[in-house]
């Protein structure tokens, strides 16, 4: 027999902490309430999520592997936008908190979620902050949750 094993979406009793960029803040403030809505949605309580704010989405990985080190939270939701625009500056920023936020959770052992959106325009940056293509905030929230009971599933 086949044992097929998920994280289920529950947050109840458990403690997270977000991680939010505050550039392009009308966008990220977005997301902060998508993530808080999905750990409420799903049993858990606002006293228990704690948002850190930092400058933009480059300092994002550092303050989350610090966090995940803490042994603080159950769980880290990273949030920021990354918009193109026309500033070359884009890819670098892109890439290096994706790989950040990547190599942060896999080196503390710690759910880090990756709610950042890397978008064309601030249009498409909308669409997935509570608009027409939902909310990345809340999708990556719903990830972190998942993967938190799934590992403490998996003993
Ligand atoms: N930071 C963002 O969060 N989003 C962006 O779109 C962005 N752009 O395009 O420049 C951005 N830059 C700032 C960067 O994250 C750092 O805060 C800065 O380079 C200082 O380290």
């Amino acid at each position: 027999m086949v044992a097929f094993v998920e994280g289920k979406l529950s947050s109840q009793g458990l403690k997270f902490a977000l991680v939010v960029s505050r550039f392009n803040s009308f966008i990220t403030d977005r997301l902060v309430e998508g993530a808080v809505d999905a750990i409420v949605r799903t049993g858990g309580s606002p006293d228990e999520v704690s948002v850190y704010k930092v400058p933009g989405a480059f300092e994002i990985p550092l303050v989350a592997k610090k966090l995940a080190e803490s042994g603080d939270y159950d769980g880290i939701c990273c949030l920021g936008a990354v918009i193109r625009g026309s500033t070359p500056h884009f890819d670098f920023v892109a890439s290096e908190v994706a790989k950040g936020v990547a190599s942060a959770s896999l080196e503390t052992g710690k759910v880090i979620s990756f709610g950042v959106l890397t978008t064309d325009t601030l249009e498409q940056a909308v669409e997935r902050a509570g608009s027409k293509a939902g909310n990345k905030g809340s999708e990556a929230a719903m990830a972190m949750i998942e993967t938190v009971n799934l590992l403490n599933a998996a003993g």
